[in-house]
């Protein structure tokens, strides 16, 4: 008798041999494009995660699926032992886009965070005359920037951090949002400020107005770097390259992810000037697969995708029809509608009974969401969608919070 190949069969499979450190929605994709994804059942879904902001371009986006093929029959990897021809050229474009003059290579968001992390130490001990190993990195509460020990040392979920431990020194944490917390936690021996413009797994948290531009102006004032996660809000998701933008912050160090694979590649890089990224020597810094020809060639299609299907604008203008929409839907549940661009969350009181069921709910009617922080329903659609769908998404959503209200 052949075993049906269909969500149980993969579901059951998934739980005996899988690691069990995720608790996904029991759908199984088998097939993306775009904004859709289709399950084994064949049963059709609206993709309003994009891999945590990793699709913006659309699933397998035909563009950047090209880029990954012609480049694999040509080269993947030389390791940067050697050199190849699409590393210059994608470190040139992104400094050309961005206005910073130099660029250094990852593969994951934590490696870029880490790599971030490790030039600020090495700015604050060279540049700042910092005493050795008395670096300090200050970072806000309810932060997500990665799951490495070092990255989860200042992590405040105790769900990241348990049995974990050891953890590294020389952290900081202070309240997201406030400038006095933040200007008092500065030492002589503070290095940088590490801060994600909007706290998505906190649960869409968008900072006060003037809160990141205060911030830089107490960092310059006091001679630390400022690093902005962009990993997550960067690349277009909330209607700008980078979400530092909107308050006309020039960031010391950028840290972009997800998106610049174009969901076909992991792919990541820190983004600074001669001043920082300059003091890597050859040897103190690397990675097998950092600045790989395959990373770099999808890379480079993958914003060229943002720029000229006019993924940004597109994001900015449907965030707000759609934040907008989502606003007149009445529920007793509803206690704050907030996002920027196309990401948005949903805040729930905990009455609601947490945001999963609604999730659970979402998904039958063929829209994939996830929950984030227990009460908070996130919805980021690929940048690539349209009023269309979103219309199609609006109904759904407003049906289900009729249903469980
Ligand atoms: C998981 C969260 C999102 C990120 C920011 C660095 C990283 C991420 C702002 C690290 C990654 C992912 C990781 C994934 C779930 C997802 C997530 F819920 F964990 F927090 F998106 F909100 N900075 N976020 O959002 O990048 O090493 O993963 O490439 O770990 O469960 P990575």
């Amino acid at each position: 008798m052949t075993t049906a190949m269909n969500t149980k069969f993969f579901v059951d499979m998934e739980d005996i041999y899988g690691a069990h450190n995720y608790h996904p929605l029991d759908v199984v994709i088998t097939k993306a494009k775009g904004i859709w994804v289709w399950d084994v059942e064949g049963n059709k879904y609206l993709d309003f995660l994009s891999a945590y902001s990793a699709v913006n371009q659309g699933h397998c986006h035909p563009r950047i699926v090209k880029a990954l093929i012609e480049q694999a029959k040509k080269v993947t990897l030389t390791s940067r032992a050697f050199r190849n021809d699409q590393w210059p050229l994608l470190a040139k474009e992104l400094c050309d886009l961005t206005g910073y003059q130099m660029v250094l290579p990852m593969n994951s968001g934590a490696e870029a965070v880490e790599t971030a992390l490790k030039a600020a130490r090495m700015w604050a001990y060279q540049k700042k005359g910092v005493p050795e190993d008395q670096a300090e990195v200050i970072t806000c509460a309810n932060n997500f920037h990665g799951r490495t020990i070092t990255i989860i040392s200042f992590s405040t979920e105790p769900l990241y951090r348990r049995d974990f431990g050891p953890f590294t020194p020389g952290f900081i944490s202070v309240p997201y949002g406030d400038i006095e917390a933040l200007e008092k936690a500065i030492t002589p021996n503070t290095a940088a400020f590490l801060v994600e413009p909007i706290q998505a797994e906190a649960g869409i948290i968008i900072p006060p107005e003037g809160y990141l531009r205060r911030a830089k102006e107490i960092c310059e004032k006091n001679n630390v770097l400022f690093i902005a996660d962009e990993i997550q809000t960067g690349l277009g998701r909330v209607g700008r390259w980078l979400a530092c933008e909107y308050e006309e912050v020039r960031p010391d160090v950028v840290v972009i992810g997800k998106s610049l694979g174009g969901g076909c590649y992991a792919v990541s890089a820190v983004l600074s000037d001669r001043e920082v990224l300059g003091l890597f020597t050859p040897g103190s810094h690397g990675s097998t697969f950092g600045g790989n020809p395959l990373a770099c060639a999808v890379a480079r299609e993958s914003l060229r995708v943002i720029q000229e299907e006019n993924l940004i604008d597109n994001a900015a203008q449907l965030g707000n029809y759609f934040l907008e929409k989502l606003k007149t839907i009445k529920s007793r549940w509803i206690k704050e509608v907030r996002g920027k661009g196309l990401l948005i969350g949903i805040e729930l009181y905990p009455e609601a009974g947490g945001a999963r069921r609604f999730c659970e709910a979402l998904k039958e009617e063929g829209l994939l969401c996830k929950e984030t922080h227990e009460h908070v329903i996130r919805f980021a659609p690929p940048l690539v969608i349209k009023e269309k769908d979103l219309n199609w998404a609006f109904k759904k959503i407003k049906k289900v919070f009729k249903e469980l209200d």
